[in-house]
């Protein structure tokens, strides 16, 4: 070999290592950013595939499904509130201890929903500013929505109609985003277990019968059977009809839960199907599904977790969570419950959420023809005009950077603040406890021409002197550009 070539041979064999090197530390870093070990997600793409929820921060939430033909009464009795106690409406068949063929029989013909109705609820998400909407397309009582091949307790053969598909084709139509909510445990199943002391969930027959007959009931019942019943149905649901953005899943008991639901092989067969989905965690248990439950979250069992009827403390950098809650006080709709929110509570509830970095999902029950209570409609609507006009101080903001307020709330954009102002200032002069601001510009968001609000840099942080002109009865927004947008104070 001459020098030529042996100088020829070496110069490869180096340009050789460092392309092996360089796509070794390639991979390495790949590795060091998975996020997810079971399905090997990356950082970036977790990021890429959670974008648009998100930046959506507000959704809207449905309940509607047999139980809505019921409207909180079983046999004359008002079970909405009873005995002192209020009972979710959705719930009447296991409060009212209704055996799953009587249900059947009595509320199947009630269900008839009018031409449209759909449409009428996408309009009306859209309206509120909604991103996305979620609804039931099962709920504990086990009737399926959609066109089910292995059940006759669905919409096809109760109805001639593919309820499931008019809907996701309304959402679409108003570009919207959709998400179903998918109950794993189902009243109506022979198969699903009946002893709440050994599953951990309610049971309708538990009214009826004693634990011994129960007991002698789940003897013949196999959940390993109801659970590939169940996927089957969720292949149907994620398979038949295109893009589903979010899967709800609810719920899980201490008892039954991940490896019961074979939680793992569900996921993974969804995510084939739909590989953007995002998934809740309630196929697995958590301690209080009311609770935060920001502490235990885990991305390899659902992208994010579920306050339920409440907001969190604080938020948690990190962790994804939506906050879902009632506008009275049932999910499913009960002729009793006039117990609504007010639009200024969904109003702070909005920024609430999206001022510690989460989401609000707000529900709507619709009556059995579909049609959405008047009540409801006002206040979704009263709360989209407030969206209309204040939207970019809620869509794709982050958690405040700051500490608390005591007038409100803040928000955050790069190199922009929104500081939500619930209760106006005393001589309009608002106190922002914030050091080294940088160099500001303020103005109301409210103010198309942008003036600038005059602020002064004191001991107490920055004073703005806000313009009483744009004051807004829920929620006057300012707009402060500073650079100090991640600083603590
Ligand atoms: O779909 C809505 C509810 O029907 C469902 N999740 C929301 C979104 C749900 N609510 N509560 N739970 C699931 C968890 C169950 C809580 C229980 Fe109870 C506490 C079951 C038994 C005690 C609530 C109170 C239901 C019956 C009594």
């Amino acid at each position: 070999m001459n020098t030529t070539n042996s100088l020829r041979s070496l110069v490869f064999a180096t340009a050789l290592l460092l392309i092996w090197s360089g796509s070794r530390l390639d991979t390495i870093a790949a590795e060091n950013t998975k996020v997810n070990s079971l399905t090997g997600e990356t950082s970036a793409q977790r990021d890429a595939r959670m974008k648009w929820w998100r930046e959506a921060r507000l959704g809207m939430f449905v309940h509607w499904g047999l139980y809505s033909a019921a409207a909180g009464s079983w046999d004359g009795t008002n079970y909405s509130f009873i005995n002192g106690t209020t009972n979710i409406a959705e719930w009447i068949q296991n409060t009212a201890g209704v055996p799953a063929d009587e249900y059947a029989a009595r509320l199947c013909p009630l269900l008839k929903p009018k031409p449209g109705f759909a449409k009428a609820w996408a309009r009306l998400a859209k309206d509120m500013g909604a991103k996305y909407v979620v609804f039931t397309s099962k709920h504990h009582e086990g009737f399926a929505l959609w066109d089910s091949k292995v059940t006759d307790f669905d919409a096809m053969d109760v109805t001639g109609r593919d309820l499931f598909k008019e809907i996701v084709t309304a959402l679409h139509e108003e570009g919207l985003r959709v998400g179903i909510y998918f109950s794993v445990l189902d009243w109506h199943s022979p198969d699903f277990p009946t002893d709440t002391k050994k599953s951990g969930y309610p049971h309708p027959l538990g009214k009826r019968m004693s634990e011994q007959e129960l007991a002698a009931l789940d003897a013949g019942r196999d959940l390993n059977r109801y659970v590939d019943f169940m996927h089957k149905q969720a292949r149907e649901v994620v398979s038949n009809y295109g893009p589903i953005d979010v899967l709800w899943w609810d719920w899980s008991s201490k008892e039954i839960q991940g490896d019961s639901w074979r939680a793992a092989e569900l996921m993974a067969m969804v995510r084939k199907y739909q590989p953007q989905i995002i998934m809740n965690n309630r196929l697995y248990y958590a301690p209080n599904v009311s609770g935060d439950n920001l502490d235990i979250f885990d991305v390899t069992k659902g992208d994010f977790t579920t306050p339920e009827q409440h907001l969190p403390a604080t938020g948690l950098p990190g962790v994804d969570w939506e906050s879902c809650m009632t506008l009275n006080d049932t999910w499913g709709f009960s002729s009793h419950d006039f117990n609504w929110k007010s639009t200024e509570t969904l109003v702070h509830n909005t920024v609430d959420a999206a001022s510690k970095g989460g989401n609000y999902l707000i529900n709507a029950g619709p009556m059995a023809d579909g049609t959405i209570p008047e009540a409801i409609q006002v206040r979704f609507r009263e709360l989209g005009a407030w969206m209309k006009k204040y939207g970019e101080s809620i869509y794709a903001t982050t958690a405040n950077p700051l500490t608390e307020v005591s007038w409100g709330k803040i928000t955050a954009k790069p190199g922009k603040l929104y500081l939500h102002v619930f209760d106006w200032p005393i001589e309009n002069r608002l106190v922002l406890p914030i050091k080294h601001a940088g160099e500001v510009k303020a103005w109301m968001l409210a103010d198309e021409e942008h003036e600038p609000l005059a602020v002064q840099k004191t001991a107490d942080g920055l004073t703005i002197t806000l313009k009483p002109g744009f004051q807004n009865p829920y929620d006057s927004v300012v707009v402060l550009e500073t650079d100090a947008t991640s600083a603590k104070q």
